[in-house]
């Protein structure tokens, strides 16, 4: 096995809980904002995000359950105006830093730094709302950490398509072994798996109960010194908190 040489990050439920609190949230304003009655409670979001893309997810929310709604046209300009607007309240939401990061993650990141590890985001979220959340959490120089940022639309299909991994992969001039993938979601795996990606998961509310038996790590968090993680599968080898040792363990698996 090769030397570990760069961290993958995803981003939406792994470096904060965004999804709940902040995409939901963003979503009902740019709807209630268009005049639209449309109201994504927890639990429908939860459904929801078994489709990734936030444009995608709107589509998908129409086709199964609102299937009544008069689709205004041309409707791919609307969902783009409608997810544009998401964006600016999300945008929003994080410069008033409503997202804190998951326990552990800023540790790992400064570790990483501090061993010249390579690092990337690998997400399929809008690239203004990656720029709003590091900027937000980690500092305004803190984007220039990532070598690659492979967000968005920047491949046609997103996850669980491989394709951003891929992406992220070739620009950083890696291969799949030259690196290990973190999420958190069965999208996130599928994706990171079928780029022939090592995989950590830390899990959330909306992900618990997903599949994550291609996965190398199952954690609850990524942990701390004074709050250790919660091992779900696999083998901490007597860790109590994920830091790159381990996580080197774990891509030499
Ligand atoms: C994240 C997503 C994104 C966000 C919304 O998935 O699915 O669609 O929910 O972002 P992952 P946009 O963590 O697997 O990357 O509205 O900007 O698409
Ligand atoms: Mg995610």
């Amino acid at each position: 096995m090769a030397t570990l040489q760069a961290l993958l990050f995803d981003v939406d439920g792994t470096l904060a809980d965004t999804e709940r609190d902040g995409h939901r949230p963003a979503f009902n304003m740019a709807f209630k904002a268009a005049g639209l009655d449309w109201n994504w409670d927890e639990t429908l979001y939860g459904e929801l995000l078994a489709v990734t893309g936030g444009k995608e997810r709107i589509r998908y929310y129409l086709e199964k359950f609102n299937p009544s709604f008069i689709k205004p046209e041309p409707f791919d300009e609307f969902v783009k105006n409608l997810h544009a607007s998401k964006t600016q309240f999300y945008t929003q939401l994080m410069a008033e830093g409503k997202i804190p990061l998951r326990v552990g993650v800023e540790r790992l990141i400064n570790e990483a730094r501090a061993e010249g590890m390579r690092m990337a985001i690998v997400t399929t979220t809008t690239p203004e709302n990656v720029t709003a959340l590091l900027k937000s959490t980690l500092g305004a120089d803190s984007e220039s950490w990532f070598e690659v940022i492979a967000a968005g639309d920047i491949v046609p299909a997103k996850k669980p398509a491989p394709d951003i991994y891929l992406w992220a992969l070739e620009k950083m001039n890696l291969t799949a072994g030259d690196a290990i993938a973190f999420e958190d979601s069965l999208n996130g795996i599928k994706s990171s798996a079928a780029a022939n990606l090592k995989t950590i998961i830390t899990i959330n509310d909306y992900t618990k109960d997903d599949d994550f038996s291609q996965a190398q790590l199952v954690l609850d968090s990524m942990g701390d010194s004074n709050r250790g993680f919660n091992v779900l599968a696999g083998e901490a080898a007597g860790h109590t908190f994920l830091n790159l040792a381990l996580v080197k363990k774990i891509h030499e698996l």
